[in-house]
């Protein structure tokens, strides 16, 4: 379940030819052999890194190739080396040789770094095949091509947002809101049966994975509801947002909502209780009573919580609350090598 997976074509550089040339120099009579040898073309790399969760920028980039040796000179010049390559992955990533279906590898630690592809030798230039007795070599090799490997990437993915609150309360429409996630939306308590995993993405290419489980009522720590056992689903979680539906349309009032929530929350687990939340006031383009979304708004800032308010339907709100979820869950981004 919930597997990201590509396919990309990893492509080591070229080793450059080996040449053939003799000296030919002014009151240099029978020049012996010059030609230099290739330079050895460049690796691929896999390294997996902490600031990407997803496999989504491969979709963009599936392909990866390092850079060629340049072949020897005459005057015995070797040909300069292939610039190498690393490629970033996830940590969690598994990689797969597409063409055997072995596994090669299995990233758990940030900073691992895999030789996928080796680059070629460069050729021996014709200077290097003379000896005593033959002093005068036309031998000289080609480089010999660098690996290419297709690959299979798998990942599986892990939410680092956690999207919490009553049935109905808009927590699939915001899904699919901000991410390619289409779960089935509907106007009544328990649409969702299963959680639904969005992969978010920013302009920089970044990305960050959203969990959107089955609403929580009270006692759902009892198995009231669909129960809590979904929480498992966002047990890993970095960040939890919580969506309170304040239109009158509950027919409740949402500081009660809020709390029932986080008294489910807390009977499930003291660490999900503790993880750091953001609570959104849902459906503000319906609320009509301002008074009931200030109460709420009041309560939530006596408990020292970040507060937004958004409409998934009206789209209001909705990147503010992205952005800040990507800022919570997100490493800063390193420079690209
Ligand atoms: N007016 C309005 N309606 C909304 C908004 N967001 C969601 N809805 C509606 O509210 C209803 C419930 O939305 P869902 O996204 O299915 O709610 P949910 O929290 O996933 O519900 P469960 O899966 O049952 O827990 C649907 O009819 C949505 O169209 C909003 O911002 N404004
Ligand atoms: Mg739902």
């Amino acid at each position: 379940m919930f597997i990201d997976e590509v396919r990309i074509l990893v492509k080591a550089g070229d080793g450059g030819n080996g040449c053939l040339a003799f000296r030919r120099e002014k009151y240099v009579p029978r020049g012996g052999p010059s030609g230099g040898d290739g330079g050895r073309g460049g690796d691929v790399f896999l390294v997996a890194t902490e600031h990407q969760n997803t496999l989504l920028a491969f979709r963009y980039n599936p392909e990866h190739k390092a850079g060629r040796g340049r072949h020897g000179e005459g005057s015995n010049k070797t040909g300069a080396d292939g610039r190498s390559i690393e490629v970033d992955v996830p940590v969690g990533t598994l990689v797969y040789d597409e063409a055997t279906g072995e596994r090669l590898y299995d990233f758990t630690h940030p900073g691992e770094r895999v030789l996928v592809a080796r680059g070629g030798r460069g050729g021996r230039g014709n200077a290097r095949f003379a000896t005593s007795t033959h002093q005068a070599p036309t031998e000289h090799e080609p480089g010999r091509p660098g690996e290419e490997k297709r690959l299979r990437l798998e990942l599986k993915l892990l939410a680092d947002v956690g999207l919490v609150g009553f049935p109905n309360a808009g927590k699939s429409t915001l899904i699919s809101r901000i991410s390619a996630a289409r779960p089935k939306i509907a106007d009544y308590p328990f649409t969702t049966l299963e959680p639904n995993l969005g992969v978010v993405e920013l302009p920089d290419y970044r990305s960050f994975v959203v969990a959107d489980i089955p609403g929580l009522i009270e006692g759902a720590h009892l198995g009231h509801g669909l129960g809590a056992q979904f929480l498992r689903h966002i047990e890993r979680t970095r960040l939890l947002v919580h969506l309170v539906d304040v239109s009158e349309a509950t027919g409740r009032d949402p500081v009660r909502d809020f709390e029932t929530v986080m008294e489910e929350l807390a009977s499930f687990s003291a660490d999900l209780a503790a993880k750091p939340m953001i609570v959104a006031a849902s459906k503000m383009d319906i609320a009509q009573n301002h008074e009931r979304v200030e109460a709420l708004r009041r309560h939530i800032a006596a408990r020292g919580l970040l507060w937004f308010e958004i409409s998934s339907a009206a789209g209001l709100g909705i990147d503010k609350l992205k952005y800040t979820m990507a800022e919570h869950v997100l490493v800063p981004a390193v420079p690209q090598r």
